[in-house]
């Protein structure tokens, strides 16, 4: 799973990534720091079932924090887009290539709106943040239809004059955007479009089928940064009445500072947490113990959070509708082969079926899949069976290797 951060220059998309990841991408208060990609992996976090089940858990692809299991998620930083991208202004977007394989996107913006289109400085407060979801949703949908130009004509055609089926040849024509057919189906219909005819379809029939097939391919949260600014609580309002979004506040630099202390051992923190707890006040300077109550209480007490966990929690849970799973080789020890206790956890799409997971831990798995057992209820499980949250599946094969 891939998560591209996307947003204008200077909204602060490299501070989220480090804040996130615990990256060092560079970080500068003037447009366009970031050139390259940076990637990083960030964790969502998840209530573990080793406390249900009283185990000390061992885990290989995942960690365990005190009950709280963290599961690895990609992140890819780049750079910043300014309108008109699409046509080559500013980086233009070619950089944007890199995130073909996202899931979703964050886009941060500044919410406490210093900043014009391009990132540079303005008056704090003067720039309406709504103007930048705007442009950056647009700057994405041009992106998508340039990919999807280079072969329309082609495709087009060939659907017509051979009677193939329109979703399925762009399906595979755009594979590298990894756009399934069912969006690609669903944003026909919804738009409205004659699938029969599409070389009658105009360029704003094209803009209308991409922005929806975006929106149910490639979801976009937003991060409403740079909430720490006395002028950003307005404009989250504001923000927040963009029906089609779901906003979340969010104070990256916050949240990159508590967890620094928190890993140096000044404070005790943990990511998604509403409060820290000071436990070396002697290493914390008087100016940093200002900032960090301010912290406290003009972003923790408010907002609950400096909004960063939460908001890649919810991207992957609420808005990917990823569901974690548990897979065991011995549902009595709960356990792989070698005696580490819920090895891995797996982010799985809900309705995923055992047999699916099979696949997804091995090819031989899926392909031997026999039947597959729940942990809790040793119950057998037939290949259909749907996967529920925290289910722990233990699955049989014929293969000698499992
Ligand atoms: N007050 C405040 N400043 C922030 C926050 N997040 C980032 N900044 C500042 O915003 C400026 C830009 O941050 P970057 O992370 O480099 O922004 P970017 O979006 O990666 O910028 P480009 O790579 O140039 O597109 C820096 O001065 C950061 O310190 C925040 O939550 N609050
Ligand atoms: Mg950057």
């Amino acid at each position: 799973m891939l998560i591209g951060i996307v947003g204008k220059p200077s909204s602060g998309k490299s501070t989220f990534l480090n804040a996130a990841c615990r990256t060092a991408a560079k970080v500068g208060a003037y447009p366009f720091t970031t050139i390259e990609p940076n990637p990083g992996t960030a964790f969502v976090s998840i209530e573990c079932v080793c406390k249900e089940f009283g185990v000390q858990d061992n885990p290989r692809n995942s960690v365990c924090r005190e009950g709280t299991r963290l599961a690895p998620v990609d992140m890819l930083d780049v750079a910043g887009l300014v309108p008109d991208a699409h046509t080559g202004r500013g980086r233009g977007n070619q950089f944007l290539d890199e995130l073909r394989r996202a899931d979703a996107f964050i886009h941060i913006v500044d919410a406490s709106g210093s900043l014009d289109a391009e990132g540079r400085d303005v008056e704090p407060g003067s720039w309406d943040p709504c103007k930048d979801v705007e442009f950056l949703e647009r700057e994405i949908v041009m992106w998508i239809i340039q990919i999807i130009q280079r072969d329309w004509r082609h495709i087009s055609r060939r659907a017509e004059t051979e009677r193939l089926s329109l979703s399925k040849l762009l399906a595979e024509k755009l594979s590298g955007l990894d756009f399934e057919e069912r969006s690609i189906r669903a944003a026909m219909l919804e738009a409205k479009l004659k699938t029969k005819k599409p070389t009658d379809w105009s360029e704003s029939d094209l803009f209308s089928f991409t922005q929806i097939l975006r929106r149910l391919a490639k979801p976009m949260i937003i991060a409403a940064n740079k909430m720490d600014r006395p002028q950003a609580a307005a404009h989250l309002e504001k923000l927040h009445q963009l029906s089609e979004y779901q906003v979340i506040p969010c104070s990256a630099a916050s949240e990159f500072a508590l967890r620094t202390l928190g890993e140096n051992g000044v404070i005790e923190y943990q990511p998604g947490d509403s409060r820290f707890k000071i436990l070396r006040s002697e290493a914390l300077s008087d100016d940093e113990k200002q900032q960090l109550t301010r912290v406290q209480k003009e972003i923790l007490d408010k907002y609950g959070s400096t909004g960063v966990q939460h908001i890649i929690n919810t991207i992957v849970f609420d808005i990917l509708q990823l569901i974690p799973v548990y897979p065991v080789e011995d549902v009595g020890k709960l356990s792989d082969h070698d005696g580490n206790v819920l090895p891995d956890v797996f982010l799985v799409p809900r309705g995923t079926t055992a047999r699916q997971l099979a696949f997804k831990i091995h090819t031989d798995l899926g392909e031997t899949f026999i039947h597959a057992i729940d942990a809790r209820t040793k119950k057998r499980l037939s290949e259909n069976y749907e996967l529920k949250a925290n289910d722990c599946i233990r699955i049989v094969s014929s293969a000698a290797t499992h």
